[in-house]
C-alpha cells in the first residue's frame, strides 16, 4: 500500500447557480506559487460550465470566481463543458473537455495564454457511426471487449449514434517531436500522435481506430477496474517514465464504483506500460466520497507537485471535490516492486 495522506474536502457546491447542484472533477495546474483549479460546476439542470479557483500549494484556497470561466456556447457543448484537463506545451496552455450535445459526449480543446481567457477550437473526436466502429474493430486483434461495448452502443444509441469519447488530454510535453494525446473508446486507453491540430480529420480518425489495436496502453485488468479505465489526470513526467493515474469502475457489491490506480509507461513510447498496481491507490471511503450525485465515485483528472509529494485532485460522488497527496517516491518504489511482477 502506497502511505497517502487526505487533504479532505476542498471545494462544494455554493449558491451560484452554475455550481448550485455539484463540482467536480477538476483540471489542476500549478504556475509557480498558485495552482490553478478549473473544474466541472453543474446547475440544477444538469448543465455543466467551468468554474475557476485558485489554492496555495498547501491547498489553502486563494480566490475562487463566482461565475464560470468556460460556458457553453456551440450546438455541440450546448449541453455542457464537462472534466476538462490540462497542460503548458511551450507558452500555451491546451485545455480539453467533454462537450456534451444532450446525446452524445465528445472531446473539444481550447487554448489560453493567461488562464484567464480561453478561446475554443472545436470538436477533436470524430463524428464516426458506431455501425462503422464496429465494423472497423471487429477484425482487429483487440480485445474483445471493443466490439461488445460499440455494439451495445449501437444498439442502444440507433444508427445515428456515433463514436463516444471522453477522458482525452494532451502529454504535458512533445514525445519524440509530436504532440501525443490520450483518450478513451470504451473500454480502455488509447494514444495518438500528431504534428498539429489541423491533422485530426475524420480520415485520420478512420485510420486510427482501423488499427487501433497498436494503440491500446492498457484494458481493464483488476476487479477493481473491471469495466472500463480511463486516464484520469494528463501523464507525469518522471525519469523512470510517464506515471499515468488512471480512473476505473467496477461493480463493488452490485454498485457502481470508481476508484484511482496508477501505471508507469515508457518515456519514449508511451503505449508500452512498464509496471502497473494491482490494487487501487483509493477507492471511495469517507460520505462524502460515496454519498452523493452519483454513489461512490473518486475520479481523477488533475495533479500537482509540491515539493516531493504528489495532490491528487480528484470528484467525490461527483458532487464535491477532494484532494489526497503521496510521496511521489513511495508511488514509484511501489509501481517498481509490486507493480512490475505484474507488467500490464
Ligand atoms: C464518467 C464521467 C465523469 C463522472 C464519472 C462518474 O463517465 O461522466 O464526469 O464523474 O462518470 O459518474
Amino acid at each position: 500500500m502506497v502511505p497517502i495522506r487526505h487533504e479532505g474536502n476542498i471545494l462544494e457546491p455554493t449558491a451560484n447557480l452554475f455550481e448550485s447542484a455539484s463540482v467536480c472533477n477538476p483540471a489542476v495546474i500549478r504556475v509557480a506559487d498558485t495552482v490553478h483549479v478549473f473544474y466541472r460546476a453543474m446547475d440544477p439542470g444538469d448543465y455543466s460550465s467551468v468554474g475557476h479557483a485558485t489554492f496555495r500549494p498547501d491547498l489553502t484556497l486563494r480566490k475562487r470566481l463566482d461565475h464560470p470561466v468556460i460556458v457553453p456556447e456551440h450546438y455541440w457543448e450546448i449541453h455542457g463543458i464537462e472534466d476538462p484537463r490540462i497542460v503548458a506545451i511551450d507558452d500555451t496552455y491546451y485545455l480539453t473537455y467533454v462537450a456534451y450535445d444532450g446525446k452524445t459526449a465528445k472531446i473539444a480543446y481550447a487554448t489560453s495564454t493567461d488562464l484567464m481567457t480561453f478561446t475554443k477550437h472545436g470538436l477533436i473526436s470524430p463524428a464516426i457511426p458506431y455501425s462503422h466502429i464496429v465494423s472497423l474493430l471487429s477484425p482487429l486483434p483487440i480485445n474483445p471487449e471493443y466490439v461488445r461495448f460499440a455494439q451495445y452502443f449501437l444498439d442502444n444509441g440507433g444508427a445515428t449514434s456515433t463514436l463516444i469519447e471522453k477522458n482525452a488530454m494532451l502529454f504535458p510535453k512533445k514525445i519524440n517531436g509530436k504532440l501525443a494525446m490520450l483518450h478513451r473508446v470504451h473500454p480502455g486507453i488509447q494514444m495518438i500522435l500528431f504534428d498539429d491540430f489541423s491533422q485530426l480529420s475524420h480520415d485520420f480518425w478512420l485510420r486510427h481506430l482501423a488499427e487501433l489495436d497498436q494503440w491500446v496502453i492498457m484494458d481493464p485488468k483488476y476487479p477493481w477496474e473491471g469495466e472500463t479505465i480511463n486516464a484520469g489526470p494528463p501523464p507525469i513526467e518522471t525519469e523512470g517514465g510517464w506515471l499515468l493515474i488512471y480512473n476505473g469502475r467496477s461493480q463493488v457489491a452490485g454498485n457502481l464504483s470508481y476508484a484511482v490506480g496508477a501505471a508507469l509507461l515508457d518515456r519514449d513510447d508511451p503505449t508500452k506500460v512498464l509496471a502497473r498496481l494491482t490494487q487501487p491507490l483509493f477507492v471511495p471511503k469517507e460520505e462524502w466520497e460515496k454519498v452523493g450525485r452519483v454513489n461512490n465515485v473518486v475520479f481523477t483528472t488533475g495533479t500537482y507537485m509540491n515539493g516531493d509529494r504528489l495532490y491528487i485532485l480528484y470528484g467525490a460522488a461527483d458532487t464535491r471535490i477532494g484532494a489526497k497527496s503521496l510521496l511521489l517516491s513511495d508511488l514509484l518504489s511501489a509501481l517498481a516492486t509490486k507493480g512490475s511482477a505484474f507488467r500490464g
